[in-house]
């Protein structure tokens, strides 16, 4: 049987137990860990002069095959065009786009590179499966290397409707690398849908459609099939090891310092994409509203600073520190800060057992592919006493996790509302949501995102 070949732009080689800030990282590696194989990709090192040879580290049934990156291909091709052309454009910013032709080229360069490296690696039956926005024409590389295997793509983050796609130089040819994929697979049917529509209306494809199939698409004189395949986590181990945490330092310093009061928490990448200032705004909401909350809720704010060479990050983050301060200043009072905001990354232990301890989750991204903090603090919760998830209606997660209270992130007035009903939710209604939101975690774990995606990339 051949090998599963993974290929991402960033390999992350997690230690069980370990940190990871990236919901990529842990969803392929919980994937890969089961089926063993092989990931490929950038080690995170910027060189000053271009690497010799792929470092192989053999962990277990994974070999990690990585090559690091020389400081000029770093900063088109990752800094660039993937971080501030694609990502915001993927998330619905067009107003945050920056576009520059030579870190497109950088980036189609890197690309080729990249597909030229993994290439000797390659056996004829090996299944290839390339991982986000920062590969899209990994595949149409390997074609032009005369690579033939089956080689799938799954996109991480949302696939933007056509006409914020439009916005976006180059996107034709965006498009049509993708089509050089034998299978792409999608977070939710919305997203497929707008790969569809710019098929279909932009580039003059055809669609063709069967019942729980994936569709059939014929465009830039290719065909190949695309499907939603939304990653899940294993909701058991989440569970358990959120379980094990709650007797560890970090989860009872924070229960001795809450002295009883309720504790809402959020754990993102700091990234404008997860609507931050909005939730701190609604917090603040909820303390105007509703006096009696004052030095009895604290609210939890995980958010370790990524990318931040690229100007947005830098202002979000600025955003941030200037919101917390303000909020702060105006209701902290000697013995109650209402917002803890916290920079650092925490092994997934702790952050499990911070979930289970947390009266309410807040998870309100103005868009996100999925969002697997929501899925994780639903795993964590104790099922006798559980939590609840405010989620917001542009997470992908918001499609399945129905039982959550979901919320429109951009209605500070509405999610101040959602925060007042969850803090006050009875104990029967917290178990009946939770109830149906395991069950579903639980019917759609990562072990069946992996094996949906590879049957339907290994199908003829
Ligand atoms: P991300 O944008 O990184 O992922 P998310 O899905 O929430 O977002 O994953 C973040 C992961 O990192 C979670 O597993 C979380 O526990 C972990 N994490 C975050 N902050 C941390 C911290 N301070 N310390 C330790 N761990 C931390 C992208 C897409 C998402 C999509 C995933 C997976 O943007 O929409 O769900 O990929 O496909």
């Amino acid at each position: 049987m051949g090998r599963l070949i993974i290929v991402s732009n960033r390999v992350a080689p997690i230690s069980e137990g370990g940190p990871a800030a990236g919901g990529l990282a842990v969803g392929v590696y919980d994937a890969l860990k089961e089926t063993g194989g092989v990931w490929f990709g950038w080690s995170g090192d910027v060189l000053t002069v271009p690497p010799e040879a792929i470092k192989l580290e053999e962990q277990g049934p994974v070999t990690f095959a990585t090559i690091g990156l020389v400081r000029r291909d770093y900063d088109q091709y990752y800094r660039g065009f993937s971080n501030a052309t694609l990502w915001p454009a993927f998330h619905y910013r067009p107003d945050l786009i920056e576009f520059d032709r030579d870190e497109y080229d950088g980036y189609c360069r890197v690309n080729r590179w990249l597909a030229a490296q993994l290439a000797p690696l390659l056996r004829p039956d090996d299944v290839i499966w390339v991982h986000d926005y920062h590969l899209i024409p990994f595949a149409q590389a390997l074609r032009e290397l005369g690579v033939k295997n089956r080689i799938g793509f799954f996109l991480h983050i949302p696939f933007p409707a056509s006409q914020i796609l439009l916005s976006v130089p180059r996107h034709r040819e965006l498009v049509e690398a993708l089509c050089a994929f034998d299978l792409l697979g999608f977070q939710t049917e919305p997203d497929l849908h707008a790969f569809c529509d710019y098929v279909e209306t932009e580039a003059g494809g055809t669609l063709t459609r069967h019942a729980a199939k994936p569709v059939e698409v014929r465009a830039f004189g290719k065909t190949l099939k695309a499907a939603a395949y939304p990653i899940g986590v294993y909701p058991d181990e989440v569970r358990a090891l959120a379980k094990d945490g709650e007797s560890g330092r970090d989860v009872q310093t924070v229960k001795a310092t809450l002295h009883q009061r309720k504790l809402v928490m959020s754990v993102d990448r700091l990234d404008y994409s997860k609507g931050l200032v909005e939730r701190f705004r609604a917090f603040e909401r909820l303390m105007e509203h509703d006096p009696q909350q004052r030095n009895n809720v604290s609210f939890l704010q995980i958010a370790p600073p990524t990318r931040s060479d690229v100007d947005a990050y830098r202002d979000i983050r600025l955003q941030l520190e200037a919101e917390s301060g303000r909020i702060n200043g105006r209701y902290a009072e000697l013995d109650w800060t209402p917002i803890r905001y916290i920079h650092r990354q925490y092994e997934r232990p702790v952050l499990a057992a911070l979930f289970r301890e947390a009266h309410v989750g807040f998870v309100t991204p103005l868009r996100d592919g999925m969002n697997l903090v929501a899925k994780e603090y639903v795993s964590a919760q104790d099922p006798d006493d559980p939590g609840v998830l405010v989620l917001s209606q542009f997470a992908g997660a918001a499609r399945e996790l129905k039982a959550a209270l979901i919320v429109n992130p951009l209605d500070i007035d509405g999610m101040a509302e959602a925060l007042a009903t969850a803090l006050a939710m009875p104990l029967d209604e917290r178990r009946a949501r939770h109830r149906e939101m395991y069950a579903l975690l639980r019917d759609n774990n990562v072990s069946v995102w992996r094996d949906n995606f590879l049957r339907d990339l290994k199908a003829r």
